[in-house]
């Protein structure tokens, strides 16, 4: 067996993605799962036979003191956050709790348990908020615009901290939006290309967004993950801007992937104001001069083809989901 590590946040998109990877290079993986009457483990199913799940919750350093113990890894990943930025505006103290204070339990569990640990932070180019300049790039200030960035901002500046203070080899890697077949199906990406899919095949007729006008800085989810372990296998830890580069609009989005299924996306799509935030991030566009000079970093897949992927996807699996219903109608 490899070298054992240990990710927050299995279940989730990046976390599922880290797993194969760290799989595939003869890793040990564990990950740390929260309880839940019904298990949220979709992702992960075809993995679940190699991986071993240790039950902890971020807001319980008791728990995640005995995960550490048990997984005794050499390198941790932490990527469980609540990480939908308008639930932090409906439930601020709770995303401070698992997204800002889960942060300190897993950084005291470290020095607690073994200081030698590597760890890795799931920062976000959220923080960069009203950005101060453009592209943004690991000296851009940081400008958080909503209770998630804030608490991200708060997780940041203490992984800093604690490889200041401690010596302890942690990373933050500020990771601009990425975006793959397994996106939550809330976040803008996977919400259109759901919906374009569900039009497609006749299951809606129309799709509701907020402002179209916001731009993101777009990229391909397992890019992005390959990106986390070259950190953690530096000879010293640093911080990393991790970026496409580019930025498109939320519109050139539905225009994309509405025409991917043959469909004009001003026939579907209406502004509802219940979408738009308190307060917006109008535009992020990131320089990851410094990740492709340290790193090698090098994206494989550029916008088009991003979009393109995701709606496939969405669409073979309505399809699948349609037929399913037919043959139980039979
Ligand atoms: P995601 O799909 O929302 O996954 C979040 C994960 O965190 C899930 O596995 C979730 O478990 C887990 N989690 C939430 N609260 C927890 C708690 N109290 N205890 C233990 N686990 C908990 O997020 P993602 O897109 O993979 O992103 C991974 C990380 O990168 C997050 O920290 C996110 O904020 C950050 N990030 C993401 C992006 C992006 O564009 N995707 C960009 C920058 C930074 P359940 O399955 O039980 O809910
Ligand atoms: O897809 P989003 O919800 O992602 P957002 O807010 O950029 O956050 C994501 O990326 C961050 C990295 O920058 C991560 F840290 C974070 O965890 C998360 O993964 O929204 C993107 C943009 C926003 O400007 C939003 O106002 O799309 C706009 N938008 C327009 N209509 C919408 C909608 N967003 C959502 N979720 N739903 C809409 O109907």
């Amino acid at each position: 067996m490899g070298e054992r590590v240990l990710i927050t946040g299995i279940t989730g998109q990046d976390g599922s993605y880290l797993a194969e990877q760290l799989l595939a290079g003869g890793c040990e993986v564990f990950g740390m799962v929260r309880r839940s009457s019904t298990e949220t483990f979709e992702r992960i199913a075809h993995l679940r036979d190699r991986l071993t799940l240790v039950q902890a919750d971020l807001l319980d350093q008791t728990s995640v003191l005995r995960a550490l113990q048990q997984a005794e890894p050499v390198e941790v990943y932490n990527l469980a956050a609540q990480s939908f930025v308008p639930t932090s505006f409906s439930q601020p103290e709770l995303t401070a709790q698992y997204t800002a204070l889960g942060v300190t339990r897993m950084l005291e569990g470290i020095r607690t348990v073994d200081p030698k640990i590597r760890f890795y932070q799931a920062s976000s180019s959220e923080m960069f908020g009203k950005a101060l300049e453009t592209p943004q790039n690991e000296r851009t200030p940081f400008y958080p615009r909503s209770p998630y960035a804030v608490a991200k901002t708060y997780a940041h500046y203490l992984t800093v901290n604690y490889r200041e203070s401690y010596g302890l080899f942690a990373c933050a890697g500020i990771l601009f939006n990425h975006e793959s077949p397994r996106r939550g199906r809330e976040f803008v990406t996977r919400k259109i290309t759901d919906g374009v899919a569900r039009i497609r095949h006749g299951l809606a007729r129309e799709l509701r967004l907020g402002n179209l006008d916001a731009r993101r800085d777009w990229g391909f989810a397992p890019d992005y993950v390959r990106m986390m372990v070259q950190m953690l296998r530096r000879p010293s830890p640093d911080d990393y801007v991790i970026a496409s580069g580019e930025t498109h609009s939320v519109r050139e989005f539905c225009e994309i992937a509405f025409a991917r299924a043959g469909l004009d996306w001003r026939e579907h799509v209406v502004t509802d104001p219940a979408f738009f935030r308190p307060a917006e991030v109008d535009l992020l566009v990131g320089d990851a001069g410094k990740a492709r000079r340290d790193l090698g970093w090098e994206p494989t897949v550029g916008f088009r083809g991003l979009v393109e992927t995701m709606v496939d996807a969405d669409l073979a699996r309505v399809a699948r989901e349609v037929s399913g219903r037919q043959d139980g109608q039979r």
